[in-house]
């Protein structure tokens, strides 16, 4: 292999892209004769029975009361924020994938944001403390890339202050805290099944909670608010995950464990292999817990890398490689929140370091050790070139 990199004019690394993440789907022949039954008898959604037996596999796997499959995470965080009736202020962390927010915001709460752990990038929960008013009614927490959050000290805030909490759990299925699975924490959990997640269905996601009564308003609502009387007993949606999903998690579901297995794996070659290039750190997991690696980051110090963040991502663009900006830039600097910014000033000085400078790479559940060592090595020769890459590539 050649020691320049692609973007000083050599071929790529890889002959065809090398995608930020790739969904492992089923065979076919494992899933076509659920397929062939639902296109003969035309029940393709509303409650029906796919859905029905993913809902109950999910409980099973995640060892949780209550499960109540969804169209997506973002509907889903909607209507667990409207089934729990909260008004005024929830705690959120910006670090974050806009969904979480744009949920508070379609239930005309006011999102504070706190900043992150410099280590989890989860959200500091002795900062979630300081920002406690009269007005707070929740935190909404978020475990980013898989990494669960401070759940215990997260749980003894929110009941020391009578406090809802919520997990934005989209990145986290199949992760561990402490021994046990994420999903039966805090009021409500919300998973995302997005084609670019662990257990891709397309659109989906599912909602866990062990408390009876928000089961009930969650079926409800995610049906208009309908019972099943014609009669909504409040403003629901259609969040109903259609049957195509629920059999494509089905089968999915199947191999989960052994994605996480294979994706923390693939972390760990990672960084084997990048630890040696100055300028580059790792998302620290929260001791006792293992993440799923929805999203495996790399954090760059652009004095010791020699090359920012965004030409590190440009070169390696050039050699194939798909890497993201996960999450820049933070929901504070979204021009959407701009009326909450001036709230924010000096107050998330974390979120906006890590956010300049954190990129994630390619990982996905069926990836090969190869695949890591070209991508280090990729990410090593441009470092290397890196006066080279500079000197063509100067503002980027
Ligand atoms: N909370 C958090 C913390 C989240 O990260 C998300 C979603 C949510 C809540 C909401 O959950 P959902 O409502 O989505 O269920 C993607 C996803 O659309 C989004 O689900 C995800 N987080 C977010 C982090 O990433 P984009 O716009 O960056 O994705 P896109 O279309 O550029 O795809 C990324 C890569 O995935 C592509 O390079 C190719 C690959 N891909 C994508 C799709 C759509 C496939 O291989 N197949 C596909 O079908 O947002």
């Amino acid at each position: 292999m050649s020691d320049k990199p692609a973007i000083l004019g050599n071929a790529p690394l890889f002959g065809r892209e090398m995608n930020i993440v790739s969904p492992a789907l089923p065979r076919l022949e494992d899933i076509s004769d659920r397929i062939a039954e639902i296109l003969s008898t035309g029940n393709l959604t509303n409650d029906s029975k796919y859905v029905r037996a993913l809902e109950q596999d999910i409980r099973k796997f995640l060892g949780v009361k209550h499960t109540v499959a969804v169209t997506n995470g973002t509907l889903g965080l909607m209507l667990v924020l409207q089934a729990l009736g909260l008004k005024g202020e929830v705690i959120v962390p910006s670090f974050t994938f806009s969904a979480t927010v744009h949920a508070l915001m379609w239930n005309g709460l006011k999102p504070v944001f706190v900043d992150i752990d410099p280590r989890t990038y989860n959200i500091d929960p002795d900062l979630v403390t300081e920002r406690i008013t009269p007005q707070t009614s929740a935190i909404l927490a978020v475990h980013v890339y898989g990494n669960p959050c401070d759940i215990k000290k997260l749980e003894r805030i929110a009941q020391d202050n009578g406090l809802r909490l919520v997990f934005d759990s989209a990145h986290a299925f199949g992760a561990y805290y402490q021994g046990q699975k994420v999903g039966k924490f805090g009021d409500a959990e919300v998973f995302s099944f997005h084609a670019t997640k662990i257990l891709p269905t397309g659109e989906g996601g599912v909602i866990t909670t062990d408390d009876d009564e928000l089961k009930e308003k969650l079926s409800w609502g995610r049906n208009f608010g309908n019972p099943g009387d014609d009669d909504c007993r409040f403003p629901g949606l259609n969040a109903k995950m259609p049957e195509f999903s629920a059999i494509l998690g089905l089968e999915g579901l199947k191999e989960v464990e052994e994605y996480v297995r294979h994706r923390n794996e693939i972390a760990g070659f990672y960084k084997t292999k990048l630890k040696r290039i100055p300028g580059l750190s790792f998302q620290r997991l929260t001791p006792g817990c293992q993440s799923t690696y929805q999203f495996f980051s790399i954090l760059i110090d652009p004095r010791d890398f020699s090359l920012n963040r965004d030409q590190l991502k440009a070169a390696l663009n050039k050699e194939n490689i798909v890497t993201r900006r996960y999450f820049y830039p933070p929901m504070h600097r979204h021009r959407a929140y701009q009326q909450f910014q001036h709230r924010c000033n000096g107050q998330l000085s974390v979120t906006q370091a890590v956010s300049d400078n954190i990129l994630c790479l390619p990982i996905c559940s069926r990836m090969t050790a190869e695949d890591v060592e070209k991508i280090a090595f990729a990410i090593e020769r441009i470092h290397i070139c890196h006066e080279e890459v500079q000197r063509k590539y100067p503002l980027m």
